[in-house]
C-alpha cells in the first residue's frame, strides 16, 4: 500500500509494541526521523524500541541520547516494525531480514524509489527529508510536539537541506521548520553542532580536498585512495562532505568524490547544480539517490579507472 496515511495511523493505533529502524551509517535525517517517532510513540503509550546498526558519531551524541538505542532483542515481542529514510533491506544492516520478514511493517522515506518492501509504504520524494514525513505522521497521531521531538525533526530537516540551501528546500520544508521553531526546537544547539564546529581533522581533510581536486570543464572531482585515507587518519564518512564542497566551486555543474573505503572498494558521492541529474549516473553504476545528490559503491583495481568510467558516463549523457 502506498502513501495511505490513514491506514498507517490505524496500524500504529492498533499496535502495542513497535520496533523502529533506520539505515546504516545514519545521518542526521535518519536519526531525526526515527528517534522523533520513538518519543512520539512513547507519548502514545506504546512499548517502543529503536535499533540502529552503527554507533553514533561524536557530533550526533551531542544532540541525541544514545542510551535509548538498542542492538539486540527478542523481536517476536513486536507487532509493528517501522523503518525511516530508506526502502532498502541492505541499508538496514543486520536488521534487514527481521524488517522485511515482519508481517506488519511500515516504510517511511523520501528517496525516489519503486521498491515497496513494507506492508504500508509512505514514500514522497517531493519531501526534503524523511523528518518532514515523520512530522506529518506525528501531527496525524495528535502527539504533542515537545521541544525534544521538535528538535529531532528540525535536526533532520536542516541537515538534509544543508541549512535550507539545497534545491530540495521548498515551501513545505520552510513551513515545517517554522512550526518546529515555534515549538521550541533548539535551533542554537543544532546550528552549533551542525555548522559551527570544525575539528582539526576536518580542516586537514579540507586542505587535502582543495589541494588535490581536479576540474575538467564543468566537472570537479577528488580521489582518495585507501593509502591516502590512512595517511589522513580518516575514514570514508569523514570525507562525506567532499562532493558537497566541490559543487560550490565556480563553473562546476557536477562534482564527485571517490573514496577507497577498503582496498579495491570504492564509494562514490555525486552532487549537481539544478538542471543536472546525477541520480542517473549513480544508477548506471548500481547506486541511486536524488537528482542533485546521489551515490554508488563499486569494486575495481584502480581508482583512476573508476574515475575514467564516471567521466565517460557523464560525457555520454551530455551528447
Ligand atoms: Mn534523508
Amino acid at each position: 500500500m502506498l502513501n495511505n496515511m490513514k491506514a498507517i495511523i490505524r496500524a500504529i493505533k492498533k499496535a502495542k509494541s513497535i520496533a523502529l529502524f533506520t539505515h546504516i551509517s545514519p545521518d542526521f535525517d535518519a536519526l531525526g526521523s526515527s528517534i522523533s517517532l520513538y518519543y512520539a510513540l512513547k507519548q502514545k503509550g506504546k512499548n517502543v524500541n529503536i535499533f540502529i546498526n552503527d554507533q553514533l558519531t561524536e557530533a550526533q551524541k551531542e544532540l541525541i541520547d544514545e542510551n535509548i538505542i538498542k542492538r539486540e532483542c527478542n523481536f517476536n515481542q513486536f507487532d509493528l516494525f517501522i523503518c525511516t529514510d530508506t526502502p532498502s533491506k541492505h541499508r538496514l544492516g543486520v536488521y534487514g531480514d527481521i524488517f522485511i520478514n515482519a508481517k506488519n511493517n511500515i516504510v517511511l522515506d523520501h528517496h525516489l524509489n519503486d521498491k515497496l518492501i513494507g506492508k504500508y509504504n509512505y514514500i514522497d520524494s517531493s519531501r526534503s527529508s524523511c523528518s518532514e514525513i515523520s512530522y506529518e505522521l506525528i501531527k496525524n497521531l495528535h502527539v504533542k510536539l515537545t521541544p525534544q521531538i521538535s528538535s529531532l525533526l528540525y535536526m533532520g530537516l536542516t541537515a538534509d537541506t544543508n541549512s535550507f540551501i539545497n534545491s530540495n528546500t521548498n515551501t513545505k520544508s520552510l513551513y515545517i521548520a517554522y512550526k518546529l521553531a515555534k515549538e521550541q526546537a533548539n535551533l542554537i544547539k543544532i546550528n552549533e553542532v551542525l555548522y559551527r564546529k570544525r575539528t582539526i581533522k576536518e580542516i586537514e581533510l579540507k586542505k587535502y580536498l582543495w589541494n588535490n581536486y581536479v576540474k575538467e570543464d564543468d566537472i570537479t572531482y577528488c580521489l582518495v585512495s585507501f593509502d591516502t585515507l590512512n595517511k589522513l587518519n580518516a575514514n570514508k564518512s569523514d570525507c562525506d562532505f567532499f562532493s558537497t564542497e566541490l559543487i560550490s566551486l565556480q563553473g562546476t555543474n557536477i562534482s564527485f568524490s571517490i573514496i577507497e573505503s577498503s582496498p579495491n572498494f570504492y564509494e562514490i558521492s555525486f552532487r549537481s547544480k539544478s538542471g543536472y541529474d546525477v541520480r542517473n549516473i549513480a544508477s548506471i553504476l548500481g547506486g541511486g539517490g536524488h537528482v542533485c545528490a546521489a551515490g554508488a559503491k563499486v569494486q575495481g583495481n584502480k581508482i583512476e579507472d573508476i574515475k575514467d568510467k564516471i567521466l565517460e558516463i557523464i560525457k555520454r549523457g551530455k551528447d
